[in-house]
């Protein structure tokens, strides 16, 4: 009974310190509930009691002073109201005060703008909606790229102003699984492993929207399975799309698989060249290597492909290529390029040949010289066999069903919008592999490359 009124005003408790907070809201709540009736009660007590009645007109004098009176009336509010502060103090402090970084605790950058979050996970990930193991110390770094905004998590009781140029901190520590929490850790029916968690959700708007022209029960249940997430400082007139969702998982491994899955670049049958500029960018090397033409601590990768490169040692090769392009990532000592230092760290173990191919595609990109086939950089990429080396690799996605010349349409090109088949193999038209794992020109592809590129990518391969 004594908890009605606030379990009415408030949603579900699901962190530490929600239930000291909702105690301090429902002692507040209850303490002006009885003062505010007490008092309102009385007052028409005495007004009925002493009112006016004709032939009484000296009611006497009453007592004037009482120390009794006057000091109870003192030091019961004053005990309330210091309960209150110190309570409050006490609470404010306790979500104040941030955990130690490390430690078991997980570190969240939150970003506000007109109108959305975007939440970057410790592995570089971002996504729109926030997801974190349960009973876990999570800090959140905030800031804006517009206006303020307020990030605020209404089961877990807190709330933090989002200033651009600030980066504002806060923590939690949700106690509470959210519903869609429960779903991701359910294993397959078999028992075989969980079930796929590479889902992709839609943001709060996008599911409201859905409802509204759809109705689709299915995007329902998925919009109410987290905890809401809101904006609560109004920042312009799409300050009430600021919807978003904080997914509880049940344990670190849930959090961990769902972070692998969809922090995959190869998710959603996703373009070569894509996947090599997310690669790239994860891999820092972009720290190193400019794609607009300038050298910075490694050489620019605009038209890098294609062309030819001198070394140190007064060698070097015609043209960048595939071989040279993988043993630069996994060996990056073996030559060095004139003018530079030997400052690239060695990406072995760290990127496999399906990578290597990805961000090639990537360099291939950006390079006048790389003549090839655009469709060439949409393919979608298989995964490597264990232990296969780069020319098997290149071999496998030769010697596929389809080096028969010029099917069309390619079944791996990712705006065709088909599903991903391992077995088969990315395609270009007219183009074979030859034995050393370089590209070849197909027919009809010659008259395509200028002289000084087809000494390189498109030649038989020099080394190896
Ligand atoms: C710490 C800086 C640094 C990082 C990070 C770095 N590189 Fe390099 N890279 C260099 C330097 C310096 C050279 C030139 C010296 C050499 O050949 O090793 C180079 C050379 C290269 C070359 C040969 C370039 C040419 O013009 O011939 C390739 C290809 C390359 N890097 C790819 C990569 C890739 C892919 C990554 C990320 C996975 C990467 N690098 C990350 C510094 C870096
Ligand atoms: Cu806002």
């Amino acid at each position: 009974m004594f908890l009605f009124l606030a379990n009415f005003l408030t949603p579900e408790p699901a962190s530490t310190v929600a239930p000291q907070i909702d105690w301090l809201l429902y002692f507040i709540i209850w303490v002006s509930v009885i003062f505010t009736v007490g008092i309102f009660v009385g007052c028409v007590w005495l007004a009925v009691r002493f009112r006016h009645r004709p032939g009484i007109n000296d009611m006497g004098s009453g007592p004037s002073h009482s120390n009794v009176l006057e000091i109870t009336w003192s030091v019961i509010p004053l005990i309330l109201v210091l309960l209150m502060a110190i309570w409050g103090f006490q609470s404010y402090m306790n979500i104040s005060v941030l955990p130690p970084a490390g430690n078991g605790t997980l570190e969240i950058q939150v970003t506000g703008f007109k109108w959305g979050w975007q939440f970057t996970y410790p592995n570089g990930h971002t996504e729109p909606q926030l997801h974190v193991p349960v009973n876990t110390n999570v800090r959140l770094v905030l800031t804006s790229l517009d206006v303020i905004h307020s990030l605020y998590f209404r089961n877990f009781r807190v709330k933090k102003d989002v200033v651009p140029g600030r980066f504002n901190k806060f923590w939690f520590n949700a106690t509470e699984i959210s519903p869609m929490g429960k779903d991701l850790s359910r294993k397959k029916p078999d028992g075989s492993g969980y079930e796929d968690l590479s889902w992709s959700e839609p943001s709060s708007f996008e599911v409201d929207q859905a409802l509204l022209e759809k109705n689709d029960p299915q995007t329902l249940e998925k919009a109410k399975s987290g905890f809401d997430i809101f904006c609560a400082e109004y920042c312009g007139n799409g300050h009430s799309r600021m919807l978003s969702k904080v997914f509880v998982h049940p344990d670190e491994d849930s959090y961990n698989r769902w972070l692998a899955a969809v922090s995959d670049p190869y998710r959603d049958n996703a373009a070569a060249v894509d996947v090599g500029l997310k690669l790239a960018k994860n891999n820092a090397c972009f720290t190193c290597h400019s794609i607009d033409g300038s050298a910075g601590t490694g050489p620019t990768w605009k038209n890098m492909w294609g062309n030819p490169v001198k070394f140190t040692d007064g060698t070097g090769i015609p043209a960048v290529d595939e071989e040279y392009v993988y043993d630069s990532i996994l060996y990056p000592q073996k030559q060095i390029v004139q003018g530079f230092g030997g400052a690239m760290p060695s990406f072995l173990g760290k990127i496999n040949q399906r990578d290597a191919i990805a961000i090639m595609a990537y360099m291939k990109s950006i390079s006048d010289a790389y003549k090839g086939p655009k469709e060439e950089l949409k393919v979608v990429l298989p995964k490597p066999k264990e232990g296969q080396s780069l020319k098997d690799y290149v071999n496998g996605l030769g010697n596929a069903p389809s080096t028969a010349p010029a099917p069309a349409p390619n079944p791996n090109i990712k705006s065709e919008a088909q599903p991903y088949n391992p077995a088969g193999a990315p395609q270009s038209q007219g183009q074979g592999r030859n034995d050393a794992g370089a590209i070849k020109p197909g027919p009809g592809q010659n008259q395509r490359r200028s002289p000084n590129n087809a000494a390189g990518a498109g030649e038989d391969v020099k080394k190896n």
